[in-house]
């Protein structure tokens, strides 16, 4: 990895003084880059697409500037700004180095980020956040977008991959998990809702964010207003409850993705009523009914997701998703399967308050 070479090949100002890993992001690798020259310190951001996940990375650049150029021409807003990459010396939205690999790049904002706020303002500006990046797509035409991964939230496909692991999967792995499996299974039915619904022409395919993880907005630092919704490499078409689902999933848990003690992890329903609030201010007259009534849903659909996820990467031997200890991605299955279980518990009380706001 040559980061003075990357530093030349993007006309980064000034000479390359060192770098910093940022450890955010189970997929990318991302480094903060510090330069200098006779006007002072620069700082950039440099990221390493995984093309393990993301196998044309050109074409996720190619969505990415297609959407932000959407947002800032058709509808130039003050609150909400896009992170536009930094163009190489050759022209492309990438460099792709020695090794094959793809490397983009950006300014570096000195912003503030979450994985799992107790903030009640942060938490409705981060819902604010996301639902106005929603709005903002709003007529972009789908056509338009690379399907950078395919059946990306297809929880019937996910789930299927999960099964046809398990019969090959080492023994080793598979009797740890044996318990996790079983939630799984038993609650297939629930997972493929969405599925059906979309099957059934009820549900309109709009063009989502499909990672709308907390940290996955930045937020300014010292007013903590929501600034730039970033990571739009899996932009595609999708459902509203994907959006929705995973933003209440990860931005209303009252714990990380990875929590080993599992008694403290839970679903948060005053996070929740806020993270509505600032969801749905641009959304209101957006929703049709039938999408407003699978809301709820979405967010234990989505949460049962992400864990057949993990549990399957768990037994195919952690070859997707960046792993920094043992049984990683076993924990965080059993961190989502019982944060599962407590919405499970709170569906009918979700669904009153995302009543409230719509
Ligand atoms: C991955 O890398 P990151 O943190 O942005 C994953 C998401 C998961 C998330 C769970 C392309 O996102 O789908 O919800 O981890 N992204 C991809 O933490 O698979
Ligand atoms: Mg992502």
């Amino acid at each position: 990895m040559d980061i003075s070479q990357l530093c030349t090949d993007f006309c980064f100002k000034g000479d390359f003084i060192c770098y910093d890993i940022i450890v955010a992001g189970n997929i990318n690798s991302t480094y903060k880059v510090h330069t200098e020259d006779e006007n002072g310190k620069h700082q950039y951001l440099l990221q390493k697409i995984n093309k393990n996940v993301f196998k044309e990375p050109e074409k996720i650049m190619e969505n990415i500037k297609n959407v932000n150029d959407y947002i800032d021409h058709r509808h130039k807003c003050e609150d909400l700004f896009v992170l536009h990459f930094k163009n190489s010396k050759q022209g492309f939205p990438y460099v792709i180095d020695e090794d094959g690999n793809f490397w983009r790049a950006c300014k570096f904002f000195d912003c503030a980020c979450f994985n799992s706020p107790s903030d009640l303002s942060v938490i409705e500006e981060a819902g604010r956040a996301f639902g106005q990046f929603q709005y903002l797509l709003d007529g972009y035409d789908a056509e338009r977008l690379h399907v950078t991964i395919p059946d990306f939230h297809n929880t019937r496909k996910r789930i299927a991959k999960l099964e046809k692991t398990i019969k090959y999967a080492p023994d080793s792995r598979k009797s740890n998990a044996l318990e996790e499996i079983q939630y799984i299974l038993d609650n297939k039915n629930i997972g493929v809702k969405l599925c059906e619904l979309l099957d059934e022409g009820k549900l309109p395919l709009r063009v989502t964010h499909n990672d709308t993880k907390c940290n996955n907005v930045l937020f300014n630092k010292d007013t903590l207003k929501a600034l730039a919704v970033i990571d739009l490499d899996t932009v595609m078409p999708g459902l509203c409850a994907y959006d929705f689902g995973d933003g209440a999933r990860s931005i209303c848990s009252l714990t990380d993705e990875d929590e080993v003690e599992l008694n403290k992890v839970g679903f948060d329903l005053e996070r929740f009523d806020r993270f509505c609030k600032g969801y749905f201010k641009y959304l209101k007259d957006y929703l049709t009914q039938d999408e407003k009534d699978t809301l709820a849903l979405s967010v234990y659909v989505m949460t049962l997701e992400l864990a057949s996820r993990f549990l399957q990467d768990y037994l195919n031997g952690d070859v997707y998703f960046r792993v920094a200890m043992k049984e990683h991605n076993l924990i965080r299955a059993r961190c989502q399967i019982a944060l599962c279980k407590d919405i499970k518990n709170k569906l009918e009380i979700m669904d009153e308050i995302i009543k409230k706001y719509l």
